[in-house]
């Protein structure tokens, strides 16, 4: 009889723990590789950030809906930090102001004219078990300055704001494939995408 030790059962379905489009369409762009089906959290299941870090809010969100739903789950935590503001909004970057307008003129106001422009977008994502036990994580960065008014359509949240001085572009003045190639949830993907395909499929 041939002995076959099974570590990880490979999942048919992923859960994607998040309530904003503008991050589910970037992650479902760099899970389209993955021979997956994915599938939104429930809408009414919120689960509350009180963790700290990044990481903890992107551990937080992948387990509690992993456990809710009997299914694996990854989450994303992610936001900009700027070093004038002490790295505010930081965590907090979601609930800076009531809206992304709103947010974004916070940031610009609070910066004023301070020179001092540098920020990062930093991206934290984590993937749960079935049970809520934490499977894999990775965290991703991307340097770049702040500006001093919006420019670019494109992307969601800070895009329009945060520059990045190598493309001569904003996050929102870029197709998607470039954003997805500089950005902190690119590099946090980059990390991830080998580790998912060695933890199921090898
Ligand atoms: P979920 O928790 O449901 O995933 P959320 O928007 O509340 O959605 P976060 O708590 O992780 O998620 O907050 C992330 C915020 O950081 C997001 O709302 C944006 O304001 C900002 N952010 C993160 N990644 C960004 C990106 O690539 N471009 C622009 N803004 C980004």
């Amino acid at each position: 009889m041939t002995n076959i030790t099974f570590t990880e059962k490979t999942p048919n379905l992923l859960i994607v723990a998040t309530g904003n489009p503008g991050k589910l369409q970037e992650m479902q762009a760099y899970l389209a590789d993955i021979n997956l089906q994915l599938q939104l959290k429930p809408q009414h299941l919120e689960i509350e950030e009180t963790g700290e870090t990044f990481l903890a809010n992107a551990r937080l969100k992948a387990s509690e809906v992993a456990k809710a739903t009997g299914e694996w789950a990854i989450a994303d935590d992610s936001g900009l930090a700027v070093e004038a503001l002490d790295g505010r909004p930081g965590i907090y970057s979601a609930r800076y102001a009531p809206t992304v307008a709103e947010q974004i003129e916070r940031v610009l106001t609070e910066l004023g004219d301070n020179p001092h422009r540098r920020a990062k977008f930093v991206c934290a994502i984590t993937i749960a078990r079935p049970d809520g036990t934490i499977a894999l994580e990775a965290e991703g960065t991307c340097h770049g300055e702040i500006l001093h008014s919006p420019r670019g359509n494109a992307g969601f949240g800070y895009d329009p704001i945060f520059y990045l001085p190598r493309e001569n572009k904003t996050f929102a003045e870029m197709p998607p494939e470039s954003k997805h190639s500089f950005s902190h949830r690119g590099q946090a993907f980059q990390i991830l995408l080998p580790q998912m395909k060695k933890l199921w499929y090898d």
